[in-house]
């Protein structure tokens, strides 16, 4: 049940910057997005617990990258990182500055990165700077090295035809970095009335435990470098 396994996360650990993440040969699935726009939550959610990621009543706090281990316990086989929410307006330059160069780096470079989970408020869309957040990853994502998922948060707030009308939106956007090679996804989510939730928990167990075809792992091997 996959469900199941998203409810084992726990925290592994916490680095406030890139270099002090402990590298990992497992898997690593990415949460990121605006501040405020429900990340903590749809953590939360996924995990079933209430407090697995901290949900702040105070905006752009967490500057930090949080580490979180999923699988059984002696035999983990993905790290969630929840990474610092961008975007609110009371940040310093120098933090914003910051904030993009830890970004840039982490989603540019981090070798065991598989998966990108983007939460976007469902009644904004994507804004300015998801799109930029997704300029950092779209050569990775294009060639497949880097799989998108695309939460469109707290769709408990829409009806009907603004729904269809945030995933149409959304759609044409990806639609432009989506390649042959590629797995992105989109899709409503609701931690309040649970909408998505299994559908994400089945993406990201898919994106960990699909293992490559018989022809590639039979391919010839390059020698290290
Ligand atoms: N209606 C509704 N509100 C939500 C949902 N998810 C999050 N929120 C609210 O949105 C605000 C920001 O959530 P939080 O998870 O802290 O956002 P973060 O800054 O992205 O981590 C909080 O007030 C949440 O209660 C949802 O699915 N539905
Ligand atoms: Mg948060």
């Amino acid at each position: 049940m996959v469900l199941g396994w998203t409810h084992t996360a726990r925290f592994l650990t916490t680095a406030s910057e890139l270099i002090h993440l402990p590298a990992s040969e497992l898997p690593e699935i990415a949460f990121v997005g605006r501040s405020n726009a429900g990340k903590s939550t749809a953590i939360n959610t996924l995990a079933q617990q209430k407090r697995l990621a901290f949900a702040s009543k105070t905006p752009g706090r967490t500057q930090h990258i949080n580490l979180f281990e999923v699988g059984p316990k002696d035999a983990a086989n993905a790290w969630f990182a929840d990474l610092p929410g961008y975007g609110y307006a009371a940040v310093a330059r120098t933090a914003k500055l910051r904030w993009q160069k830890v970004m840039a780096d982490y989603l540019g470079v981090r070798r065991s990165l598989s998966g990108v989970v983007l939460m976007v408020d469902s009644r904004l869309g994507l804004t300015d700077l998801d799109k930029q957040l997704l300029e950092f990853v779209t050569p990775r994502v294009r060639n497949g090295e880097i799989k998108l998922l695309v939460l469109l948060t707290k769709s408990d707030k829409l009806n009907r035809k603004e729904a269809d009308a945030a995933l149409y939106s959304t759609l044409a956007h990806l639609n432009t970095i989506a390649t042959a090679e590629s797995d992105v996804w989109v899709t409503l989510f609701s931690a309040l009335k649970k909408q998505g939730v299994a559908d994400v928990a089945a993406i990201l167990h898919e994106w960990v435990h699909v293992r490559p075809p018989v022809a590639e792992l039979a391919a010839p091997v390059a020698p290290a470098v």
